[in-house]
C-alpha cells in the first residue's frame, strides 16, 4: 500500500510526469502491486486490485493514456491468485514494452516528414515528439527546433536539454513567443495526452493556439500520439476533463495570500480542433485526424457495446 500510495503521489505532483510514462508508471505499479498482496482470497484479491486501479486513475484526469494502461492490465482473468499474478504480469509488461516500441516507431514513421534543413516549433516535453525530432536528426538531417517554455511548470527545460544531449540546435522561447516566430518555423511538431473519436488534440494549455497560429502561417502540424492516447470514451460522448492544476503552481502561494480577491486559473491543457492538424503519427502509421474512430475501434479494440457494457473495468 505504501509503494502505491507513492507512486500514486508522484504521478499527481508530476514528479513522473507525461502522458506515455505515468501509463508506463501505473501499469508498472498494478504489476507489482499485485505481488505484494497479501492472503489466498482471489475475491478479496480482485477488490485489491480494483482499489489500486481506481487510486491510480484518479491522480491526473485528462491524460487518457493513463486510464487505457489500467484498462489493459485490468483485463486480467484467472481463478486463482496464482492465475491472476501472472496474467497481470503478460499484461503489464506488454503494455509497457509495446509503449516503448511505439514511441521509436512514432519516430521512424514520423521522421519521414522531416527535410533536411527544417526548423521545427514544439511544445512542452513530448517523448513521442522528441522521437520524430531525434530520428530526423540520426537520419542525418540538419534540423533546428523552437520550444516553448511551457509555463508554468517548465516542460520546456526537459526538452532543451534533451535536444541539446543529442546535438540538436535549438532555441528556447516563451510561449507567447509563438506567433513570433512562426515565420521561422517550416512545421510543428507536438505531443498530446488525448485524441477524441472528433479527431480533437488536447495537449499541454497553449497547443490550440500555438496549431491556429500555424494554421494562419500554413504550416503543418503534426501530432505524436500512440493508440493508447486514444480515448474509447469519447465515443459515448463524454469530453475529456481538462486538469485545472493548484493556483500555486502559477503565482506560488506566499504572493496569493498577500492578493486577497486575486483568484488564478491554471488548466494544464487546451483542445485544439482537427481542422489545425494536418496528421496524427501514431504507431500504427501517419492518419489523418479524422480517422480517429478506426484507431479507438481497431487498435484499442474497444467497440460501443464494450464500451456500454458495465463489464470490465472503467
Ligand atoms: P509524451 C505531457 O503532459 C505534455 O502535455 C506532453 O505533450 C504530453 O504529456 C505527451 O507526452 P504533462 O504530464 O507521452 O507534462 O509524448 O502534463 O511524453
Amino acid at each position: 500500500m505504501k509503494q502505491l500510495k507513492e507512486t500514486a503521489r508522484k504521478i499527481k505532483s508530476m514528479e513522473i510526469r507525461g502522458a506515455g510514462r505515468i501509463a508506463r508508471a501505473a501499469a508498472r505499479e498494478l504489476l507489482e502491486y499485485s505481488q505484494r498482496i497479501s492472503g489466498d482470497d482471489i475475491d478479496d484479491f480482485n477488490k485489491k486490485m480494483t482499489f489500486a486501479a481506481e487510486m491510480l486513475i484518479g491522480t491526473r484526469p485528462t491524460a487518457v493514456s493513463l486510464p487505457n494502461a489500467i484498462r489493459a492490465v485490468m483485463r486480467y482473468k484467472g481463478g486463482t491468485i496464482d492465475e491472476a499474478r501472472k496474467d497481470i504480469k503478460k499484461l503489464a509488461e506488454g503494455f509497457i514494452t509495446g509503449s516503448e516500441n511505439a514511441v521509436k516507431r512514432i519516430g521512424e514513421i514520423g521522421a519521414r516528414r522531416i527535410r533536411d534543413g527544417d526548423t521545427i516549433m514544439t511544445h512542452c516535453n513530448s517523448s513521442a515528439a522528441i522521437s520524430i525530432m531525434a530520428e530526423a536528426h540520426a537520419q542525418g538531417k540538419d534540423i533546428s527546433v523552437i520550444a516553448t517554455e511551457s509555463r508554468p511548470r517548465l516542460q520546456g527545460l526537459l526538452t532543451i536539454s534533451q535536444l541539446d544531449n543529442l546535438g540538436i540546435k535549438t532555441s528556447l522561447i516563451v510561449d507567447s513567443a509563438v506567433r513570433y516566430f512562426m515565420k521561422e518555423v517550416d512545421l510543428v511538431v507536438m505531443g498530446a495526452d488525448a485524441v477524441t473519436v472528433n479527431g480533437s488534440i488536447i495537449n499541454k494549455i497553449v497547443t490550440s493556439q500555438l496549431a491556429l497560429a500555424a494554421h494562419e502561417s500554413r504550416k503543418n502540424v503534426i501530432i505524436a500520439a500512440e493508440t493508447y492516447k486514444f480515448s474509447p470514451r469519447t465515443l459515448l460522448g463524454e469530453l475529456v476533463k481538462i486538469e485545472e492544476r493548484d493556483s500555486s503552481e502559477v503565482l506560488g502561494n506566499e504572493k496569493l495570500s498577500r492578493l486577497p480577491y486575486v483568484r488564478v486559473r491554471n488548466p494544464a491543457f487546451d483542445v485544439t480542433t482537427r481542422e489545425f492538424i494536418d496528421l496524427i503519427c501514431t504507431e500504427v502509421g501517419a492518419i489523418p485526424p479524422e480517422m480517429a474512430y478506426i484507431i479507438i475501434r481497431e487498435f484499442l479494440g474497444w467497440g460501443i457495446e464494450e464500451l456500454n457494457s458495465k463489464q470490465g473495468f472503467y
